[in-house]
C-alpha cells in the first residue's frame, strides 16, 4: 500500500547546529537525531516519534545515505528533488539531514551501500500521535 510521507528539509540554521532551538512548524513538533554509523547502523534503530516531528539523520562514519522502503525520500547530502541541489547519493561527509514525518505508522528506510528494505542497514520509525504509545 502506498504511504503519503511528505517530506520536508528544514531550514539550513538546522544545519548549523542549531537543532534543538528550531521550531519546525508546529510549536510541539520535535527533533530526533539517528545516528547513521559509524559502522552499519542507525541508532536508534526503531525511533518512536509524532506526527510531526523530524528524524535528523547524521553520518557519523562511512559511506551511507538514507532511503525510504517507498521511494519516498533519498537523502545524505540534502534529499533528492528538495529544490536546494541536494543529493541522497551515499557519501562519507559530515552530512546531517532532516526529514520530516506527518503520517501515523510504520516507515521504513535504508542505507543503499549496505542494505536494503529490512535487511543489513535498516531502521523503521514508528510514528504515533502521542508519545505514550497510543496508536491510532
Ligand atoms: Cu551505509
Amino acid at each position: 500500500m502506498a504511504r503519503a510521507l511528505r517530506l520536508r528539509v528544514a531550514h539550513r540554521l538546522a544545519l548549523l547546529g542549531v537543532l534543538a532551538c528550531v521550531p519546525v512548524g508546529e510549536a510541539s513538533a520535535a527533533i530526533v537525531i539517528v545516528n547513521v554509523g559509524p559502522g552499519m547502523t542507525f541508532t536508534p534503530k526503531f525511533p518512536v516519534i509524532r506526527a510531526g516531528d523530524t528524524l535528523m539523520f547524521r553520518n557519523m562514519g562511512g559511506v551511507h545515505n538514507v532511503v525510504a522502503d517507498d521511494g519516498t525520500f533519498r537523502c545524505a547530502h540534502g534529499c533528492d528533488n528538495d529544490g536546494q541541489g541536494g543529493s541522497g547519493n551515499a557519501s562519507a561527509g559530515n552530512w546531517i539531514v532532516p526529514v520530516q514525518f506527518d503520517e501515523t505508522g510504520e516507515h521504513g528506510y535504508f542505507c543503499e551501500t549496505h542494505g536494503s528494505p529490512g535487511e543489513g542497514m535498516w531502521g523503521r520509525v514508528r510514528v504515533t500521535l502521542f508519545h505514550d504509545g497510543f496508536e491510532p
